[in-house]
């Protein structure tokens, strides 16, 4: 079992959070912002992670440092579960419908940060978590697990549809890059390290 607990303390957030990459999907996540969990429900359970997680944010203030220390984290736990990446993937892309809504993201777990985020929403909030917040969570992951992230939302609609097929393709992406492929013996990279 590739499993990571992490744990991370500011003034601003306190985050408490354990990564299975070969769960089932089970998720156990309290963040204090309702879309926010909605989201990182269906990244568990489409990934088939299993993801406990309890944040206690400063959201007196606002969302922002709750969804990106969350995110930090996330990434943290990530790369750590991932480990030396032998005998992984290493890429994983999905393209995921959500009714009118249509998502492709794509994964390099590179040891290299990036972030494309193609992709605009046209309301301020979804439920209770800012839309901007989005994105701030997607480059924090990114950078936190030194990953290659693209989203690009294909089809727009709905900002909560687009929101959850972001979170969604992502998780199958992520599925796809840790998961392990027999004919790779040693690291996917003619570095012979990532
Ligand atoms: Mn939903």
């Amino acid at each position: 079992m590739r499993e990571a607990s992490v744990e991370r303390n500011t003034k601003e957030t306190q985050i408490k959070l354990k990564l299975n990459l070969d769960g089932t999907g089970l998720s156990d996540i309290t963040t204090g912002v309702g879309f926010f969990d909605h989201m990182l429900d269906g990244f568990t359970r489409h990934g088939l992670f299993d993801l406990a997680l309890r944040v206690s944010g400063d959201l007196q203030v606002d969302d922002h440092h709750t969804i990106e220390d969350t995110g930090i984290v996330l990434g943290t736990a990530i790369a750590e579960t991932a480990g030396d990446k032998k005998g992984i993937r290493r890429y994983g892309s999905c393209i995921l419908p959500m009714d009118e809504a249509l998502v492709l993201c794509a994964v390099d777990l590179s040891g290299r940060p990036y972030l494309s985020f193609d992709g605009a929403f046209t309301a301020d909030k979804i439920g209770d978590m800012a839309s901007e917040m989005v994105r701030e969570f997607f480059y924090a992951v990114s950078y936190s697990a030194k990953m290659n992230l693209h989203l690009k939302v294909l089809t727009p609609g709905n900002n909560h549809h687009v929101a959850e097929a972001m979170f969604k393709s992502f998780a199958k992406a992520l599925d796809m890059a840790v998961s392990y492929d027999s004919r790779i013996t040693d690291v996917l990279s003619t570095k012979g390290t990532l």
